[in-house]
């Protein structure tokens, strides 16, 4: 019931009710991942689809997203909590051309979480970018993220920059890549070391490849 409340906060674009109500949940001691996953992000997934059969328009889209956001900052101490040494340090951005952020924070915290030292570059990062930070910052693993279908040239740029400077720059990193344009298929076959269908499994990668 009280998961309803926060998905339909979002749908209000109401971004103070939706702290309140994500606040209380916790408080209550309600699974963080239900608040994000039927709260949260369903309702993000509404605001796509409606965009999509263009009933709603950027600024809903945007509005929408703050409110979302506003829920993730009281989410986001409990998913990144660890009091372990890292187990790795990850270099993480979303691509040029690409604006998106929250799926990318969602995997950063659950990174951190999971005990993962993570710099995060924000959204836009061309690939000479990743290979600094990757170097500044002695990496073990690099990830993108990409929401639009031009991400995907963009990724497959960054990988093939990426995999060059392993080679030829004293880089070595192994490349982690997700968002819902892409899939198995196309990590792949750029050559990216793992795909992740969500934080969730952004995580399970990270911690085989820190490890193989
Ligand atoms: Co945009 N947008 N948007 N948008 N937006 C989409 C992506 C879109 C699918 C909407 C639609 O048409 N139905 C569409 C893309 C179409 C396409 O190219 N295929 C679209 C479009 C077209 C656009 C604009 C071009 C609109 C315009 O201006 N005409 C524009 C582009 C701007 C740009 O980037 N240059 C634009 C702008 C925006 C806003 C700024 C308004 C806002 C973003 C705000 C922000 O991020 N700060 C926005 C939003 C909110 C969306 C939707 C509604 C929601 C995205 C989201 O945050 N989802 C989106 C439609 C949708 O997805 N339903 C849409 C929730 C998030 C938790 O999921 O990001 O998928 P996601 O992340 C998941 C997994 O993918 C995975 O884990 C995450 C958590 O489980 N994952 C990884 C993500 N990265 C990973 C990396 C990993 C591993 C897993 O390893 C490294």
């Amino acid at each position: 019931m009280s998961i309803e409340k926060i998905y339909k906060a979002v749908m209000d674009y109401d971004e103070v009710l939706v702290a309140e109500l994500v606040t209380a949940e916790v408080e209550a001691g309600t699974d963080v991942r239900r608040i994000l996953d039927d709260g949260l992000v369903a309702a993000l997934d509404v605001v796509g689809q409606r965009f999509s059969e263009g009933t709603l328009f950027v600024p809903e889209m945007l509005v929408a997203a703050e409110s979302v956001k506003a829920g993730l900052d009281i989410l986001r101490p409990i998913l990144a909590e660890t009091g372990a040494k890292p187990v790795g340090t990850v270099v993480l951005g979303t691509v040029k051309g690409d604006l998106h952020d929250i799926g990318k924070n969602l995997v950063a915290m659950m990174l951190e979480g999971a005990g993962f030292r993570v710099v995060d570059l924000g959204v836009d990062v061309a690939a000479e970018s990743f290979i600094e930070a990757a170097q500044e910052n002695n990496a073990d693993l690099v990830g993108l993220s990409g929401l639009l279908t031009t991400a995907m040239l963009e990724m497959e740029k960054a990988v093939s920059a990426l995999d060059e400077a392993n080679r030829s720059r004293n880089l070595n990193v192994r490349i982690l890549v997700g968002g819902p344009p892409v899939n198995q298929d196309f990590a792949q076959r750029i050559g990216a070391h793992g795909y992740g269908i969500d934080a969730h499994s952004a995580v399970e990668l990270a911690r085989g490849l820190v490890t193989a």
